[in-house]
């Protein structure tokens, strides 16, 4: 059999199961450093070393990352970006994708509303980039590959290069084509993207990819897989040569890619790649995908956290992803692109102002440098702090931007959890949830599905919270915390979990371990509030 035969002439992969990778907090045997972020400061970080600023790596990098929502998880608490569905058509077949809904590299599951022709593209950025100036990036992502509709891919960033000039542009693939088109890539000054890979191995690969679309013909199985890989690690390479920042996107696929994330992270480093986000399997039966419609389940939150941890020492991890929709606008974790549909452009009046732009941005970034600031003065608190153990608890936050306690337990669509010691507070993933309250009145139905989403942490930190979720949340062994409304994240994270410690120490609180959390399967698409910039 082709499979067998062609196995047998790959390399020897080894994998470790999920329990081992927990057990261990596997250290990596790590290659030699590779190009790509490379830099000492992001070695072995849990996130994208961006975070810590323009001293973390080359002045050049940090210009092009820093106000990309996706590549600096610091600026994602400040900056948008948008998506346009310009690219239709795909060239390969994931299990986890069905064509009715949008790419699942880049995207949850969920009907894009409007695939756009080029033109509609960019009046639809022109008037988003108007109304929310702290949106910086536009990225094609689908709803199919962006670099199998090269025309209208590049297309749309001949035209914003014009009318949009200070726009970053980024672009999301399955990498098939990306040899072919690197030179396009590096012409429109597309800076940042995104390469989706799902294995190094093509036993492995033949098990997530039924068939690619190659050389005019449809090739199946082993061969398939084996072409992928070639393909998506020689547009790595080449990529990297350019000084085109990559990113890559991994599903992890419980029982079938879990433990080989790993070797696909020591890979892409060796190639250079800037980060890599290991995002969760979305698999639903009513999906339509063939891994929904076989009971391919995606992995528990803290299978994903056991892996990403696993891979620290790697390529950079970045954890912040939402799998955003192929049309998606606005902050990570939020959708406006109902507010931009092709009927509701029609009645704007649109005019790219790019000083008024420039001066939005420029507020944006002081609050993210206060953000910055309390962020360093909290952690330098807490590291003069001694203390005799290792304790790390998770703590999730109730947040509609700017990187504070800012939202009500009940209009939360999404919690971001953050991982807590007495020297650090680190972002570690997000948590979606069905809304408590709904016009206005609590649901208490909904409850148990939020507990079972933040089940794995200690503390919820709100802005506000009513009487029942907080018994309920009490209950379940979460502690609801209402005193640090307005205040930067990790300030209040650090606050909260040196009040815990203390109370430990005088025996008011007995510390417990606490339990998985369940990651939410399904499309968000709820409409949050613009993000009000402090004052
Ligand atoms: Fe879009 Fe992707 Fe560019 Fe970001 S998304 S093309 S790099 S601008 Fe970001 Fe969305 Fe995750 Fe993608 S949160 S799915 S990583
Ligand atoms: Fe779907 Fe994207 Fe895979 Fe193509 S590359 S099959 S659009 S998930």
């Amino acid at each position: 059999m082709q499979t067998n035969a062609n196995t047998g002439s790959m390399p020897a992969t080894t994998y470790v199961s999920i329990g081992q990778i927990k057990s261990l907090g596997a250290k990596l045997d790590l290659p030699e450093t590779g190009g790509g972020c490379g830099t000492s400061g992001g070695e072995g970080k849990a996130s994208c070393g961006t975070s810590d600023g323009p001293d973390d790596m080359p002045q050049a990098i940090w210009d092009k990352v820093k106000d990309h929502p996706c590549y600096s998880e610091e600026a994602h608490h400040h900056f948008a970006r948008m998506h346009v569905a310009v690219a239709p058509a795909c060239n390969i077949q994931c299990n986890y994708c069905n064509r009715k809904y949008d790419c699942s590299n880049e995207s949850r599951p969920g009907v894009v509303s409007q695939k756009l022709t080029p033109e509609q593209a960019v009046r639809k950025v022109v008037a988003v980039a108007s109304e929310i100036p702290q949106m910086t990036v536009l990225g094609i992502a689908g709803p199919g590959d962006a670099l199998a509709n090269p025309k209208k891919t590049f297309d749309t960033f001949r035209m914003l290069q014009e009318q949009a000039p200070d726009l970053k542009l980024c672009i999301s693939t399955n990498g098939l084509a990306l040899p072919d088109l690197v030179d396009e890539i590096c012409k429109y000054n597309v800076d940042h993207v995104t390469i989706t890979i799902n294995m190094v191995d093509p036993a492995v690969g033949e098990k997530i990819y039924p068939w690619i679309f190659w050389n005019h013909k449809r090739v199946t199985g082993y061969e398939a897989a084996k072409i992928l890989h070639e393909r998506q690690m020689l547009g790595l390479e080449m990529l990297t040569s350019r000084g085109v920042l990559t990113k890559i996107n991994s599903v992890l696929i419980p029982g079938i890619n879990d433990e080989h994330l790993i070797e696909v992270n020591r890979e892409v480093k060796k190639r250079g790649a800037f980060l890599h986000n290991i995002m969760p399997l979305i698999s639903e039966a009513e999906h339509g995908t063939v891994f929904g419609l076989t009971g391919q389940r995606g992995p528990t939150a803290s299978e994903l956290k056991a892996v990403q941890d696993a891979c620290m020492g790697g390529a950079n991890l970045m954890r912040h992803c939402r799998q955003c929709r192929a049309d998606a606008v606005g902050l990570l974790g939020e959708d406006r692109s109902e507010e931009f549909t092709l009927d509701k452009l029609e009645q704007m009046d649109v005019v790219y102002d790019l000083d008024k732009r420039r001066s939005y941005q420029e507020k944006v970034e002081i609050e993210r440098n206060a953000q910055h600031a309390a962020k360093q003065e909290a952690l330098a608190l807490a590291s003069s702090i001694q203390v005799a153990d290792d304790l790390t608890v998770l703590v999730a936050v109730a947040t509609k931007g700017g990187g504070r306690v800012n939202e009500h337990f009940g209009h939360v669509t999404e919690f971001q959890v953050f991982e807590v010691s007495a020297a650090k507070a680190l972002f570690v993933g997000h948590r979606r949830v069905d809304q408590y309250c709904q016009g206005g009145e609590g649901d208490d139905a909904q409850l148990p599905s939020v507990v079972r989403a933040i089940n794995d942490c200690h503390a919820v930190l709100v802005a506000k919270i009513g009487a029942c979720p907080k018994d309920e949340l009490t209950a379940a062994g979460v502690e609801p915390v209402d005193s640090y409304v307005g205040e930067f994240i990790e300030k209040a994270a650090l606050g909260w979990f040196n009040d815990y410690r203390r109370r430990i120490a005088s025996g008011a609180v007995v510390h417990q371990s606490r339990g998985d959390a369940h990651i939410r399967q399904g499309a968000y698409t709820h409409l949050t509030d613009n993000v009000a910039l402090a004052a």
